[in-house]
């Protein structure tokens, strides 16, 4: 019986938000435990924007990791329409920043002081492609009038795809692809070798119905929205062909369960306590075990021009329950991705 345990190269995780302070310290052992590096998001409160507070940020998360465990945190910066170009370049030549991220304001949680007209930050582009620094993307419009699941394939006709004509040698990554028009726009620029995508393992698992099932399920909702079953189908098409643009990005990003079980509930789902047992099963479900050593540990080293990774982790075909409510400060908790039900993979740690 083959595939009853599997070996990879330690995975990264190019997509995470470890937030701050307690929050930080609660969730960051989750992602630690299973992945060698990660993109860190820098939309915090307020957001990392320069190359000090990067390395700030990158300190306290360094003082936040368990003894004894390895984990390289990748910084980004928060583009603003204020951001300056040559501090940019510095954290990037200096090896603080990774990447800057693109978060057209108010598409996201934390994202108001985003770029509100990309025209305006188009000499920091300029920059950045010289620099082959990588720009990653929230790919979604703002504007309220179009459908809320609509926002990714309008956003890549109306503002991508022009994008990438006027710097025609930057970087991109879109992040948490939803919708099979970005799987098609990506593999369509794939030939470039400069676009790259990431793919949660929430949204190779639910579609839009699963938002609804028996009821409204607040801890199922985040942003960009799961789409209809057909895009699902197209995310786990693009996830398991193991093709070198798509990588593993979890967007996990905890909120409290307070937070998220409100009248006017905060997006983003808690995916790090259990990421890869999950994307075990999606991978499985497509009859793709073997192709998820280049989605989770080579295709994203090889996009950021990165080592891809000489540790070795396990996973094994024996049930494993997703961990209960994990306790951030007296009375405040998250409550994990599949929280409670059982996993058909366990993590068996680093070999
Ligand atoms: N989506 N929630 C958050 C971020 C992401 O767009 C994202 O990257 C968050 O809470 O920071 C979410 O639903
Ligand atoms: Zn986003
Ligand atoms: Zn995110």
């Amino acid at each position: 019986m083959p595939f009853d345990r599997i070996v990879i190269r330690r995975p990264d995780d190019w997509h995470v938000h470890l937030r701050d302070g307690a929050m930080l310290k609660a969730v960051l052992p989750f992602t630690a435990r299973q992945f060698g590096r990660a993109i860190v998001m820098p939309n915090l409160k307020p957001p990392v924007t320069t190359t000090a507070d990067a390395d700030a940020y990158r300190g306290r998360i360094l003082a936040a990791l368990p003894d004894g465990v390895s984990f390289t945190p990748l910084m980004t910066a928060y583009l603003t329409d204020g951001t300056d170009a040559g501090d940019l370049a510095r954290g990037f030549a200096d090896g603080v920043f990774a990447a800057a991220k693109l978060y057209p304001a108010n598409a996201t949680t934390n994202s108001a002081h985003g770029v509100t007209d990309i025209a305006r930050i188009a000499p920091v582009l300029e920059r950045m492609a010289e620099i082959g620094m990588p720009l990653l993307i929230h790919g979604e419009v703002t504007d309220q009038s179009v459908d809320i699941f609509d926002r990714e394939a309008v956003f890549i006709d109306s503002i991508l795809a022009p994008l990438l004509e006027r710097h025609p040698t930057l970087r991109v990554v879109l992040e948490h692809v939803t919708t099979s028009e970005a799987v098609q726009f990506v593999r369509a620029h794939a030939a470039s070798g400069r676009i790259g995508a990431t793919i949660t393992a929430h949204h190779l698992l639910i579609n839009r119905s699963h938002i609804f099932q028996g009821g409204i399920r607040p801890h199922l909702y985040c942003l960009p929205i799961a789409k209809r079953e057909t895009h699902r189908v197209a995310l786990v098409e693009a996830a398991t062909s193991g093709d070198g643009p798509f990588f593993l990005g979890t967007d996990t990003a905890p909120h409290t369960v307070t937070a998220k079980e409100a009248a006017c509930g905060c997006a983003g789902c808690f995916t790090a306590a259990n990421a890869l047992e999950v994307y075990a099963e999606a991978f499985e479900d497509a009859g793709a075990l073997d192709k998820l050593e280049a989605f989770a540990s080579l295709n994203g080293p090889r996009f950021y021009n990165l080592p891809v990774s000489e540790e070795r982790v396990v996973l094994e075909r024996r049930p494993s329950v997703a961990p209960d409510l994990i306790l951030v400060s007296e009375g405040d908790a998250v409550l994990p991705f599949r929280s409670g039900e059982t996993l058909r993979w366990s993590f068996g740690g680093t070999v």
